[in-house]
């Protein structure tokens, strides 16, 4: 049986994970843990952590006997901007924490399963951006992205020199209704939706053939699990996996909106998050993920358009608000 923690509960990833989980598992074996209000999301324990504090991680873990544990508190690729040191500190020490537990965890005959998120932010400017391979030249520009590099350094490091079992993924923009926009170069392409349903004109802050790889919950929930789930001989890759989810850019995903929403209108006003975007892939080789663990991605834009218009609330305050 396993027990699981979930570090970094209230956000967007963690959220419906949580739940995902808890249907997997039963509830009582899923621990919501965050540092913000206490959510459980449908776990039946919520216990406040804050993940630069490393006893405390400890404590949970040996308190509920945790054999799985995933550790998604992180700045993304806009706010690490605004306080790079921070972004650092948080995204670097967060990860070293839960690799150094489940190193110990390890040598005592107690091993603890980690999964930790990367992005597409780990790539760069001079990485092919059409069909990135999963092994190609990484020259991230940000502070989330260079923290996304060396996390997957350490993920691997960790596994090769203590044979901790760490997998991850390179999560492309992930889109969903449940959680408002959480500071996320991606992010248009779900502050669009809050915007049509609020009758408003959308003006986003990439312009219109910005093309980025993006994935819907759904199957974003479902690759980590069927990841977490693999027998370890088959995760060949302990960096982190590309996982394609599907590729578009404003312009095609607001004609989409306007097909299922007519009237809607969207205007360009590009800004500093343009220049991150530009570092990015447009679309991802995902040929490892699909070979060690049979990843396939379901959910196209249509299908994506539709489900988010039926689902994302016209007014804001009906969404989890979390870090
Ligand atoms: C961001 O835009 O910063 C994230 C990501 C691609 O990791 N959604």
């Amino acid at each position: 049986m396993e027990r699981i923690l979930v570090i970094g509960a209230n956000g967007q990833i963690g959220s419906e994970l949580v739940e995902a989980l808890s249907l997997q598992h039963g509830a009582d074996n899923v621990i919501a843990a965050d540092i913000g209000p206490r959510s459980l999301f449908g776990a039946t324990c919520y216990e406040t952590i804050d993940v630069l504090d490393a006893g405390r991680i400890a404590t949970i873990v040996d308190t509920y006997g945790i054999t799985q544990l995933y550790q998604l508190a992180a700045l993304l690729s806009v706010t690490g901007e605004q306080a790079p040191l921070k972004a650092w500190t948080l995204n670097m020490n967060g990860l070293l924490n839960v690799l150094e537990l489940a190193r110990e965890r390890g040598a005592a005959g107690k091993p603890l399963k980690i999964f930790w998120p990367s992005s597409i932010a780990a790539f760069g400017p001079h990485t092919p951006a059409v069909d990135t391979p999963q092994l190609a030249v990484m020259d991230p520009t940000t502070i989330y992205g260079i923290s996304k590099q060396a996390g997957e350094r350490l993920c691997e490091y960790y596994f090769t020199r203590f044979g901790v079992d760490v997998r991850s993924i390179r999560y492309p923009g992930i889109i969903s209704h449940k959680s408002p926009p959480g500071g996320g170069t991606t992010d248009y392409a779900i502050a669009i939706f809050h915007a049509a349903k609020r009758g408003e004109r959308y003006t986003c802050f990439l312009g219109p053939e910005t093309t980025l790889p993006m994935i819907y919950m759904p199957d974003a929930i479902r690759a980590t699990i069927q990841l977490m789930d693999a027998p370890g001989e088959q995760v060949r890759i302990r960096s982190a996996y590309n996982v394609a989810g599907l590729s578009f850019n404003p312009r095609e995903l607001a004609e989409e909106i306007v097909r299922q929403l007519p009237g809607f209108r969207i205007q360009y006003q590009p800004d500093h998050r343009q220049a991150i975007a530009d570092t990015w892939p447009h679309s991802l080789d995902d040929t490892y993920a699909r070979a060690d663990w049979g990843w396939k991605a379901s959910i196209g834009l249509q299908e994506l358009v539709r489900d988010m218009l039926e689902h994302v609330p016209a007014a804001p305050e009906k969404l989890h608000h979390a870090a």
